[in-house]
C-alpha cells in the first residue's frame, strides 16, 4: 500500500465510525446496470451454412488441394489450386508434380472452370522450377499476389510411366527444398511475375532448417503483412511461426526467434481479421481434440493464440445442401475468403473414398456472418427455472433394501438413486428390480403440468442414471424400461409430447461416467467392483464407444427437439470424448445446449455442484441442479424434518437469478410414478409466488448493484427488482440514487401498487412502504429507471 492510499483508508475508516460516508460517495452515484452473463465467442462450426453439392473446383483426371479464391476487378471470383495427375499416386507427387491452377466462377462458391496453369514448372535450375503448391490469393493494394510453396530437384520429372516412391532420393530432394515464394500481377488472369528466390528461407541450425512452407498471409490494417509458415526441423518435426514485412517484396523477418504455441498440434493456418479480432483455422494434426478435423482459434493480437475447450471448427461430416449426410475421407488446407471485412466461404481440401476409388477437390463452405448465429441459450436464460426429475428402478426401494435403511458412512440419509452402489447390490438382485416396475400413477401431462403450473419452463429427465438402467427404449441396450419392465412405456417419449404440449423444452439426464451394469465402464472409485472386478482403465473407451455415443444417438435422434443434454459425473471422459460428444449433439440437434458435466471444460452453460448457489455471478451462464430434500431419487428416508420450506426454495431461485443462473430443482417420483406430496405442495407454492412475480425472474440478469443484506437484486432493462427477503416496516432505504429512478412499484398479487419515496442522504431514497409484507415468501419493489442517454455500451 502507498502511503497516498493509506491515508486514505485512515479517513474512510473515520469517517465510516463517524456515520460520514454516504455524503462522501455520493459525489458520483452510479447508474444501476444489468450484467447479463458474457456470451461465448461465436464458434466457427456455428457459422457453416450447408455446402454446395457442386461447388468448388474439381478436374477430371487430376487431384485438385488446397483451394483459395479472391475477387477480380472483373467482378469474377478467381481460385486457385494445386493440382497434378492422377495417374500418379497422391503422395509424393504433390511434392513432385504439383502446378498452381487458376479457374473462374462468377460466384464464391463455383463451381469453378478451369482457365490455365498460373504458375507452371519453369525448368529445374529456378528454386520453384518442378512444382509449385498450397497457393494463398491476396488483394494487396492494387496488386494479386500469390503465396505459395515451390522446390526443385534434379533429373526427370515422375510421369504415370515412371512414377517415384516416398523414399526415393528425388523425393527427399524435393521435400527438402520446399521454400515460400511470391507471385505478384495486376489481374488474377496473370501475366505472373515470379522471383529468383524465395521470400522465406530455411535458418542453418535453428528449428526450421530442414524446410519452410505453406505460407498464410495476414494482410495489416496499415498494410504491413503478417506471414504465418511452417518450419520444419527434421522429418515430422514441425512448428509454426511468423514473419512481418512492410512491403509486400520483402523483406520477411521473423517476428520470434521461437514457434509459437498454437495451443494444439497445428499445421496450415488460414489468418483473418473480423470483428475487431484475429481469426485462424489450421488442422488438427496431432490428433489431439479430433480425427484430424480443421480447428479455429482467435486472438487479440495476431501472436497469442486462444482455443475453445472444444475448437472443432469444420467437422469431417459437415452439413450439405442436399441434406445427405457425408463424411469425407481428409478435410484440410482451410483458406478463408473475407469480404467487405466479414468471412463469407472457407475453402478446404477435401478427399472421399467411393467404391475404392479416392478423390479429391476444392470445396467452397459458405458462412454465415457472427452477427447472424444465433444463440442457443437464448431461451434457458429467458427461462431461469426448470424441473429435474430423477426417476427410475431405485424409485421403488426408495433408499431401502432388504428391509435396511440403506446408509452410509458420513450420511445417514445418502441418495436413493446410488442404492446400488451404496448398499453393492449384485447385478443380478438389482436387475430385477425391472420386474417389479410398473408405476400406474405416472401420468407424463400431469407431471408438464405440474412442471409448469410451477412457472418451470423445461424438464430434464434422467434418460439413464449410474445404475445404467435406460428409461427409455433403447434398441443397443435390452436393460431397459420398456424391454425388461411388465409396464412396457418409454416415459421419455411420454414426457416429450407431454412437453411439447405444455410449451416446455425437454431435456435428458445422462450418467456418463458412471455405469453399474455395463462390464467396461471402469471408474476410479464409483465402479460395479462387486460384479466386475475385473475393469481396467482402458476399458472405459469401449463403453464409450459401445454403450454412450449409441444410446446418446438415440436420445438425439428419437424424441424430437431436444432443449438441453445434462450428462453428469463426466470422470474418466477424456478431453477429446468430451469433444466428440459435444460434436455429436451440434450435429444431431445443433440447437441444444449441453451442460458442462459433458467434461473438460467442454459445453455451453456452467454446471453448478449439486446444490451449489455461487456466491456471486459466475460471468457465464450457469445452473444450479437442486433437491427439495436430500435426496434426488425418491427416499422414504427424506422425512419431514429434512425437506427445505417452499418459502427457502423460492428464496433459492431468487438468489440464483440475482447472479444470474438457472434454478433446477428436482423432483423424485416414487415406484408407482406419483410426484410425492411434499414436492407438490411446493411446486404449487412456488407457482403461486411465480404468477404474481414471475416477470421479476424470467429473462433478468444480475443487476451491477451489489448484493443487499435483506434480499436481492435482479434487473431487466430499465426495471430493476429487489426482492425483500425480509419485510422492512413502513421506511425502507432502497440504494438508489433519486436521479436514476422514474417509479417505484409494490408488486403484489392483485396488481403493482404505486411507492411514494423521498430523496435522502446520498445514493439512496427512502420508501414508504406498508406495515405488513405483501408476500409471505418474498417481497417484490420494481423500481422503473429513467431510460438512459444514449450511452456508449
Ligand atoms: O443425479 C444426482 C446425483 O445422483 C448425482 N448428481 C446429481 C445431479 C451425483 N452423483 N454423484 N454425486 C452426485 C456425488 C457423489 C456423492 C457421494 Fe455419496 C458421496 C457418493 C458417495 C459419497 C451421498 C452419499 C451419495 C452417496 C453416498
Amino acid at each position: 500500500m502507498t502511503r497516498r492510499t493509506a491515508c486514505l483508508a485512515t479517513l474512510v475508516t473515520t469517517a465510516l465510525t463517524a456515520g460520514l460516508l454516504l455524503p462522501v460517495m455520493s459525489a458520483a452515484p452510479v447508474r444501476p446496470r444489468a450484467i447479463p452473463p458474457q456470451r461465448r465467442p461465436v464458434s466457427f462450426q456455428d457459422r457453416l451454412l450447408p455446402a454446395p453439392v457442386d461447388g468448388g473446383f474439381r478436374q477430371p483426371g487430376y487431384w485438385i488441394w488446397c483451394g483459395t479464391v479472391v475477387k477480380g476487378g472483373d467482378g469474377q471470383y478467381h481460385h486457385f489450386a494445386s493440382r497434378w495427375p492422377r495417374g500418379l499416386p497422391f503422395g509424393p507427387h504433390w511434392l513432385t508434380n504439383s502446378e498452381v491452377v487458376h479457374s473462374v466462377s462468377p460466384t464464391p462458391e463455383g463451381p469453378y472452370r478451369f482457365v490455365g496453369a498460373a504458375l507452371p514448372p519453369r525448368g529445374a535450375e529456378y528454386w520453384d522450377g518442378q512444382m509449385t503448391h498450397n497457393p494463398v490469393a491476396r488483394r494487396i493494394g492494387e496488386k494479386y499476389v500469390l503465396y505459395y510453396t515451390g522446390t526443385t530437384y534434379r533429373g526427370e520429372r515422375p510421369s504415370p510411366g515412371n512414377p517415384t516412391t516416398e523414399t526415393s532420393p528425388l523425393k527427399l530432394e524435393a521435400h527438402q527444398g520446399e521454400r515460400i515464394g511470391i507471385a505478384i500481377a495486376d489481374s488474377p488472369d496473370g501475366p505472373w511475375q515470379r522471383f529468383d528466390k524465395p521470400v522465406l528461407d530455411v535458418r542453418p541450425g535453428t528449428w526450421e532448417r530442414h524446410l519452410v512452407s505453406n505460407a498464410s498471409p495476414l494482410v495489416m490494417p496499415d498494410g504491413s503483412i503478417l506471414l504465418y509458415y511452417k518450419g520444419v526441423e527434421e522429418l515430422r518435426k514441425h512448428a509454426i511461426s511468423v514473419a512481418r514485412a512492410t512491403r509486400v517484396e520483402g523483406p520477411y523477418e521473423r517476428l520470434a526467434d521461437k514457434p509459437f504455441d498454437v495451443g494444439v498440434g497445428a499445421e496450415d493456418p488460414t489468418m483473418w481479421i473480423e470483428n475487431g479480432r484475429y481469426h485462424a483455422l489450421m488442422l488438427d494434426t496431432d490428433r489431439n481434440v479430433s480425427d484430424k478435423e480443421i480447428y479455429y482459434a482467435t486472438s487479440s493480437d495476431g501472436l497469442h493464440w486462444q482455443t475453445e475447450a472444444n475448437p472443432v471448427a469444420i467437422p469431417k461430416t459437415f452439413p450439405w445442401r442436399d441434406g445427405v449426410e457425408r463424411r469425407m475421407g481428409s478435410t484440410e488446407r482451410p483458406q478463408i475468403l473475407v469480404q467487405g471485412g466479414v468471412a463469407t466461404h472457407v475453402f478446404i481440401a477435401t478427399a472421399t473414398t467411393v467404391d475404392g476409388q479416392r478423390e479429391t477437390w476444392s470445396q467452397a463452405i459458405p458462412l454465415k456472418p457472427e452477427s447472424a448465429v444465433p444463440d442457443r441459450v437464448a431461451w434457458w436464460r429467458e427461462a431461469r427455472f426448470g424441473m429435474f426429475i430423477h426417476w427410475g428402478l431405485y424409485s421403488g426401494p426408495a433408499g431401502f433394501w432388504k428391509g435396511q435403511a440403506v446408509r452410509h458412512d458420513t450420511y445417514p440419509n445418502p441418495y436413493a438413486e446410488h442404492l446400488m452402489w451404496l448398499a453393492q447390490v449384485p447385478l443380478a438382485d438389482y436387475a430385477p428390480l425391472a420386474r417389479q416396475f410398473s408405476p400406474d400413477a405416472w401420468n407424463a401431462r400431469a407431471v408438464a403440468a405440474a412442471a409448469r403450473a410451477a412457472g418451470m419452463k423445461y424438464i430434464v429427465l434422467t434418460a439413464k442414471h449410474h445404475d445404467g438402467f435406460a428409461m427409455y427404449h433403447s434398441r443397443i441396450s435390452r436393460y431397459n424400461v420398456v424391454d425388461a419392465t411388465p409396464w412396457k412405456r418409454d416415459p421419455l417419449a411420454e414426457l416429450a409430447d407431454a412437453a411439447r404440449e405444455a410449451g416446455l423444452k425437454l431435456g435428458f439426464y445422462y450418467s456418463l461416467g458412471r455405469d453399474w451394469e455395463n462390464p467396461a465402464a471402469y471408474n476410479e472409485s464409483k465402479r460395479n467392483t462387486w460384479d466386475f472386478p475385473n475393469s481396467t482403465p482402458a476399458d472405459y473407451a469401449k463403453y464409450f464407444e459401445e454403450k454412450v455415443i449409441p444410446q446418446l444417438t438415440e436420445l438425439l435422434t428419437g424424441y424430437g427437439e431436444i432443449g438441453i443434454v445434462w450428462f453428469d459425473t463426466p470422470e474418466q471422459t477424456t478431453r477429446k470424448q468430451s469433444i466428440a460428444l459435444e460434436q455429436l449433439v451440434r450435429r444431431l440437434q445443433p440447437r441444444a445446449i449441453v451442460n458442462t458435466r459433458v467434461g473438460n471444460q467442454v459445453g455451453d452453460v456452467e454446471e453448478m455442484g449439486d446444490n451449489q448457489i455461487p456466491v456471486r455471478p459466475t460471468g457465464r451462464d450457469f445452473e444450479v441442479p437442486a433437491t427439495m430434500a436430500e435426496s434426488w431419487g425418491h427416499s422414504e428416508l427424506d422425512t419431514a424434518p429434512y425437506w427445505k420450506s417452499s418459502t427457502r426454495l423460492i428464496r433459492h431461485l431468487v438468489d440464483i437469478a440475482s447472479k444470474g443462473g438457472n434454478y433446477l430443482l428436482n423432483i423424485g417420483p416414487d415406484g408407482r410414478g406419483a410426484i410425492p406430496p411434499a414436492a407438490q405442495e411446493r411446486l404449487a407454492a412456488i407457482g403461486r409466488w411465480m404468477t404474481s412475480y414471475g416477470e421479476s425472474i424470467y429473462g433478468t440478469s444480475a443487476s451491477s448493484k451489489p448484493q443487499p443484506d435483506w434480499g436481492r437484486f435482479t434487473q431487466r432493462g430499465d426495471l430493476l427488482y429487489a426482492h425483500l427477503f425480509e419485510w422492512p416496516g413502513r421506511a425502507f432505504v432502497l440504494p438508489v440514487d433519486a436521479s436514476f429512478i422514474e417509479r417505484v412499484e409494490l408488486l403484489t398479487v392483485a396488481k403493482p401498487i404505486p411507492v411514494t419515496w423521498s430523496p435522502s442522504y446520498g445514493a439512496a431514497v427512502v420508501l414508504a412502504l406498508p406495515a405488513a409484507a405483501p408476500d409471505l415468501h418474498v417481497s417484490v419493489l420494481r423500481v422503473t429507471l429513467r431510460p438512459q442517454e444514449a450511452a456508449p455500451k
